[in-house]
């Protein structure tokens, strides 16, 4: 046995000596020193000896693996060394290659958009909620005066899911939850991402909204036209606007409110259909049977009511006529902004 350790040994150091390169080391390595190499297989072999040779034998074995194991190491650290320096002597790199420039990430129309309209209001003093996506029935539809009967509440324009929960139409649920929690007076604003069933060239399954609510005493209409002229003068510019009535189930009485055309300044064109006219957003003061699903007096408190397709503001803002580019991520249009 000891017979074969020096062996193994005078074997290690010729080869060790002959290795060119740090390649050759590793082969060594495995060699003696692997899983299936001459050091394992000494000790294997140990069960052969008599039993009373067999612990002289095995501490012979481990020393030797020890001493081989420093050996390649510090040889490996030599070479590895000596490598590096002569690499680097022939591969210099080239500084007159062009460079690769890193392209900068930017923030998505929409999110710069929702998050402008959130300053604008914001800094009229409105404070900002928010709430689950994977809504209530009652939250989604029936405390905001949507009856079951309502067509909006057909399955052919909700997401429905197996929990007899919806994915949230409106933001809506936001404010009904908030009034819930809070007593007026309160100027609140929700915004996020919204579900419906459809999904052809103008409409996507999911968009974003905000929506806006004041609730005080003596809040009335002119209060209504006065915060929603200052924020679309904010976003758009002075330019005309004009309200329009309309039905909202939330909201009595109920508006539309329009800006002049953006692309052909009133005149007519192709985009506002000849109108002159583009919908901004819907809006109307609070249907007292919202503030009866939350309990408030509806003898004391009255309130006003907006909500707005942060895609389409984007539209609006950025003369962008398509809203399937807001959905593409496209980099050469998203680049743009
Ligand atoms: C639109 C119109 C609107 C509201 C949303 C609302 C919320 C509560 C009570 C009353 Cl809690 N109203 N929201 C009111 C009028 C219009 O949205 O065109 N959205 C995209």
């Amino acid at each position: 046995m000891s017979q074969s350790v020096e062996t193994l040994r005078q074997e290690f150091r010729s080869a060790s000596d002959a290795a060119k390169d740090s390649k050759d080391l590793e082969a060594i390595r495995i060699r003696f020193l692997g899983k299936k190499g001459a050091i394992t297989a000494l000790l294997k072999s140990l069960g052969e000896l008599p039993p009373e040779e067999r612990r002289e034998a095995g501490a012979r074995i481990n020393t030797l693996k020890d001493e081989l194991s420093q050996a390649l190491d510090n040889e490996i650290a030599k070479r590895g060394a000596t490598e590096q320096e002569q690499k680097l002597k022939v591969e210099r790199p080239d500084v007159t290659l062009p460079g690769t420039l890193p392209l900068p990430g930017s923030i998505h129309p929409v999110t710069r958009v929702a998050q402008e309209i959130a300053d604008i209001f914001l800094s009229m003093g409105f404070f900002l909620a928010d709430g689950p996506e994977v809504e209530e029935e009652y939250y989604n539809f029936e405390a905001l005066n949507v009856p079951a009967h309502h067509p909006a509440r057909d399955m052919q324009d909700t997401f429905y899911l197996e929990t007899g929960r919806v994915l949230r139409t409106q933001t809506s649920p936001v404010q009904i939850r908030t009034m819930e929690q809070m007593k007026p007076p309160l100027k609140m604003i929700a915004l996020g991402k919204v579900y419906r069933r459809d999904s052809d060239i103008t409409h996507s399954p999911m968009f974003h909204q905000m929506e806006g609510l004041v609730v005080g005493e003596n809040v009335t209409m002119s209060d209504l036209k006065g915060t929603l002229v200052m924020f679309a003068e904010t976003m758009f510019g002075k330019r005309p606007f004009r309200f329009r009535p309309s039905y909202f189930p939330f909201t009595e009485p109920s508006a539309e409110m329009d800006i002049q055309c953006i692309f052909c300044h009133g005149n007519g064109c192709k985009i506002c259909k000849g109108t002159g006219w583009m919908e901004i957003l819907g809006c109307g003061m609070v249907n007292p049977k919202v503030f009866e699903a939350v309990k408030y007096d509806t003898e004391k408190f009255t309130g006003f009511a907006f909500g707005m397709g942060i895609e389409r503001q984007a539209m609006l803002r950025y003369g962008i006529n398509d809203i399937r580019l807001l959905f593409g991520s496209d980099i050469r249009f998203l680049r743009q902004f």
